[in-house]
């Protein structure tokens, strides 16, 4: 094919390397876990050479499936090996960019292209990358529970499987606390009586760090998620207070429309801070990095864009001495997750790997997905992802609602206030 047999509005800019071309860009839906999860397949016409992205924003994943309607004519026709120059035309054409939505949609298409380059050079996209400068990736794993006992059993188990780290999170009475169970009672006295009270909060996280060292000893690395639900005061006093702890690092202390106010609390706080998961644009994530907001940069890849801005970001917090600890709960399709690896075992500033451990149908409908195994994820050293779709299982699936929204609308305070869940 020359360029001038290209038949689209949205023409080869250059003579490319090899005659390949992308035939076709779609997304699949599916909900192993109940979680929906979006999946971006762009095909060539090469036989048996198709790569795969995800594109999960799981509370808003129809408007996804929708963007990826305006990314697919932009991208048919061309090749398939320049992936900047198609990732920067799908930012641009749009005008306006960023955004969970469409960095979503950018980002399935930016890791189907990294797929594709990798099974077409016959490589892990890791080599691509640069190869390893590590074996594999140490995860930190979730603990919860209705207290600081049950939480602490819980920690016990992970540990007992092979976790270094652990986060933990505990029940609180009323709504609970972010991951741990709503408990104990309800405020009799208030006027939304299953509401949060961040005071309790600020008295029974330090106690539950404080039995699960007394307990548990110092063998093993703690990490607190605060999921957004502080003031920057607040902030600090509840850094402060599990300095004692030693914890790895306390996440989300602030929600991002506070983020201007970081840098005071990282000032303040005698123990390490992450933040990032809600970053929906680079440029915000690149921020937090640049201006030495935060310890751990904890962006979730597709929604800055995908594997490529996430690289860009890893190279900057090298730079600027920031550690990475990429965002990867279930709401992340397993895509994301060798995504995630590949720069893990790749950069210098790795830091930790959130990890979740996916269920039976999840293994059935993405096989050759990577597992925890004692607290490790290594990567698949297939070409590309190494990853597959059966999309007879997926749809035996099928994505809902995310419950996320009926979690999130009772996240209140005793008051009736709707907090940041
Ligand atoms: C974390 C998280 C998540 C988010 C979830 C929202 O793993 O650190 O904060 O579990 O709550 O991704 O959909
Ligand atoms: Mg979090």
């Amino acid at each position: 094919m020359t360029l001038a047999e290209t038949d689209t509005a949205f023409p080869q800019p250059w003579l490319p390397r090899e005659d390949v071309r992308i035939t076709d860009l779609r997304a699949i839906v599916t909900a192993p876990e109940g979680i929906p999860l979006v999946v971006v397949r762009v095909d060539t016409d090469q036989p048996g050479l198709y790569g795969y992205g995800c594109a999960t924003f799981t509370q808003r994943w129809k408007a996804v499936v929708a963007f990826l309607e305006h990314v697919r004519p932009l991208v048919v026709g061309r090749y398939p090996g320049d992936i900047d120059d198609l990732t920067r035309l799908v930012r641009f054409t749009g005008y306006w960019r960023e955004g969970p939505v469409g960095n979503n949609a950018l980002s399935g298409l930016d890791m189907a292209l990294w797929d594709i380059a990798g099974k077409r050079a016959g490589m892990p996209v890791y080599e691509l990358f640069g190869g390893r400068v590590r074996a594999a990736a140490d995860t930190y794993l979730h603990a919860e529970g209705a207290d600081a006992a049950a939480t602490t059993d819980h920690v016990r188990k992970l540990m007992a499987a092979g976790q270094r780290h652990v986060r933990i999170q505990s029940g609180q009475q009323g709504a609970g606390h972010y991951g741990a169970p709503p408990l104990v009672g309800e405020f009799a006295w208030a006027k939304h009586a299953a509401g949060w009270r961040v005071e309790d909060y600020l008295v029974a996280t330090p106690r539950l760090f404080a039995h699960v060292r007394e307990e548990l000893g110092d063998g093993v690395e703690l990490l607190h998620d605060v999921h957004s639900r502080l003031s920057p005061s607040q902030a600090i006093t509840l850094t402060r207070s599990l300095e004692p702890y030693r914890p790895f690092f306390v996440e989300d202390v602030l929600a991002p429309e506070h983020w201007h106010r970081l840098g005071e609390v990282r000032q303040a706080s005698p123990v390490p801070i992450a933040v990032g998961e809600l970053a929906t644009s680079f440029t915000d994530a690149a921020r937090l990095v640049r201006e030495h907001q935060v310890d751990y940069l904890r962006a979730h890849l597709s929604d800055v864009g995908g594997v490529s801005a996430a690289r860009r970001l890893a190279v900057l917090a090298d730079i600027e001495g920031v550690r990475t600890a990429w965002h990867s709960p279930g709401d992340a399709s397993p895509f994301a997750v060798a995504a995630a690896v590949a720069l893990d075992v790749t950069s210098p500033a790795f830091g930790i790997q959130e990890g979740h451990v996916y269920n039976e149908a999840a293994h059935e409908v993405f096989p050759g997905m990577i597992d925890i195994v004692d607290g490790w994820l290594t990567p698949n050293d297939a070409p590309g992802w190494g990853i597959e779709v059966d999309e007879k299982a997926a749809a035996r699936f099928p994505a809902g609602l995310s419950g996320h929204d009926a979690w999130a609308a009772k996240v209140r305070a005793p008051d009736g206030a709707l907090i940041a869940p």
